[in-house]
């Protein structure tokens, strides 16, 4: 900015003059002109404080978001009760609140986000100071008090285990040559018990046979070792894990209302016992692992964690411990068991879907029958390769985890300081929740959307995938997103194809077709059912060498 030079002093000083004072010889052109410009500069200061000071006070500016009503130590209980499962009902509540809202679970503010925009902010824009996660008695028990990846509070311990994991999942990352053949031995495997079965003429509960096929690649993965059928330790953690996800992180009344833990609670006795057989087995793993660890090969997740272990302690100062840097045993016994719990629940969770899809909707398999007949053939087995050429495959999975995602209401997260969402503030402490359920069904995103449409996924050609709408984040986003994403999509590719290539699934006769509601939880699980796998026509004269 140029400065005034002398002569400018004057003529300022004169504009501050009572009239009386203004020397006789009247004002000279440049006296005018600098008191039009003072003017107009105090005018247009008048101006932006009016405006600054509407901002504060009106209600365009940082406000709270709507709220529903709340009563002391309750909260917003009462407007809660509903037949519907959570992520349901907090859709409907957008028609009255709008698509951002705040209620309280007992004494916590909770902010529900039903719109892909607010939640991009606080996944991606946001990410870190929306980063944190609270802390409720349930996932406490689970997670030794939150020294996990996914209920662990954003800290140098949580971002130093996500590297790790991070890496080590990297080793057998996309299109990697040696988690393809884990997952197709495991195809192959489930294949053969479907053809026992279907030999038989008997119906199949799949839940059991697909959740031992995944659990078989993340404990390749997490621990380099795998399950037989029956297998006693595999049939004990089926049943803990579902007692597991039949009692953590669903906002019981005990994680609202904490003191409710000191009355005999018959969730949280199941929730326990069920962490303590996990906890054995675990750490049943960590000392094998321990009494034959080698410096110089890496044959899994828990050799990699305990590989930073071992170099933290070598390197181990009166400041900086193992402890101290988040490399207790606790915390690898959490991270590496959030890996494994993920990796199992999750996955297993999506076939089902897909499958039930499938049993209800004919017509997409025998799609996906034709896409594989054509672009495969029979001679050989599906591989990663071929994911570039089944686009109908892939954009059916798509769907599958949009219509039904695995975390409706993902895991809430928490402002890390005073922040805001859109127009709304939103104060240090709040719980934000994503409501990735309202985000997947939203009518002005997405077309019909209840309907099961894989071809939504398709371009107008039908011969490329695209993603309709950017109201779409089945795997989360931002710092806290899916570790596990491209494993998921590899064994959902390969164990799906594996299957259509071979069998036509349906209802046995006379049997009812599945629910499509699912049993809300941290994951939403869809209902049991027995499904009959029928060996395609040609499919004994045509197979393949493979099989
Ligand atoms: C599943 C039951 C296991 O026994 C323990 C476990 C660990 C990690 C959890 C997982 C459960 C459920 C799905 C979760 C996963 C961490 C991330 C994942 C919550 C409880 C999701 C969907 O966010």
């Amino acid at each position: 900015m140029a400065s005034p030079g002398p002569s400018c002093t004057a003529p300022l000083c004169n504009a501050w003059l009572p009239l009386n004072q203004i020397p006789p010889s009247g004002p000279s052109a440049t006296d005018m002109a600098w008191f039009l410009c003072l003017c107009v500069f105090l005018a247009v200061a008048l101006v932006l404080l009016a405006v600054q000071l509407k901002l504060r006070m009106s209600p365009q500016g940082p406000r709270e978001p709507p709220h529903l009503p709340a009563l002391p130590l309750i909260g917003s209980l009462l407007s809660l009760l509903s037949p519907h499962p959570p992520h349901v009902l907090f859709k409907g509540l957008q028609g009255k609140y709008g698509q951002t809202y705040s209620l309280m679970m007992g004494s916590h503010s909770v902010i529900i986000v039903n719109q892909h925009r607010h939640a991009k902010e606080v996944l991606m824009k946001k990410g870190k100071t929306f980063a944190g996660r609270p802390r409720s008695v349930t996932t406490d028990v689970l997670t030794r008090d939150g020294k996990d990846i996914a209920f662990g509070d954003y800290s140098a311990t949580w971002r130093f285990h996500r590297k790790i994991v991070h890496g080590a999942l990297c080793m057998f990352g996309d299109g990697s040559a040696p988690i393809e053949k884990i997952i197709c031995a495991e195809a192959q495997s489930l294949c053969s018990i479907l053809s026992e079965t279907a030999a038989a003429g008997l119906a199949l509960d799949l839940s059991p046979e697909l959740t031992r096929a995944v659990t078989n690649v993340i404990c390749s993965l997490c621990f380099n070792s795998s399950y037989c059928r029956g297998d006693p330790e595999f049939e004990a953690m089926l049943h803990y894990s579902q007692g597991i996800l039949d009692t953590v992180a669903k906002d019981s009344l005990v994680d609202i209302f904490p003191w409710l833990q000191i009355f005999p609670n018959a969730d949280l006795r199941l929730l326990k016992q069920c962490v303590t057989i996990r906890d054995t087995l675990l750490q049943k793993k960590y000392d094998e692992h321990k009494a034959d660890y080698s410096d110089h090969v890496q044959r899994d997740l828990l050799d990699a964690l305990l590989r930073a272990k071992r170099s933290a302690e070598n390197n181990n100062t009166a400041e900086v411990s193992a402890e101290s840097v988040g490399l207790s045993e606790d915390h690898l016994l959490m991270t590496v068991g959030d890996i494994f719990g993920a990796g199992v629940e999750t996955t297993t969770t999506v076939l089902k879907w897909a499958i039930t899809y499938l049993i209800h909707y004919p017509q997409v398999q025998r799609r996906i029958q034709e896409e594989l007949d054509t672009k495969v053939g029979r001679g050989r087995s599906p591989q990663l390769s071929d994911r570039g050429s089944l686009p109908y495959l892939e954009a059916t999975i798509r769907e599958v985890l949009r219509i039904r995602p695995v975390a409706p209401l993902l895991i809430p997260h928490v402002a890390l300081s005073d922040t805001s969402i859109g127009d709304f503030a939103v104060r240090k402490g709040t719980r934000v929740i994503i409501n990735l359920w309202s985000l997947h069904h939203d009518e002005k995103e997405w077309k019909n959307p209840d309907l099961f449409d894989p071809g939504r996924f398709l371009n107008s050609e039908a011969t490329g995938l695209i993603i309709p709408s950017s109201s779409y984040l089945p795997f989360g986003a931002g710092v806290r997103v899916c570790l596990g994403e491209a494993l998921a999509k590899m064994e959902l590719f390969l164990f799906l194809s594996w299957i259509l290539q071979r069998y036509t699934l349906s209802i046995p006769p006379g049997h009812s077709l599945p629910s499509l509601e699912g049993k809300f939880g941290v994951v939403l699980q869809p209902a049991k059912y027995k499904v009959n796998a029928k060996l395609r026509p040609d499919w004994e004269r045509n197979k393949c060498q493979a099989c």
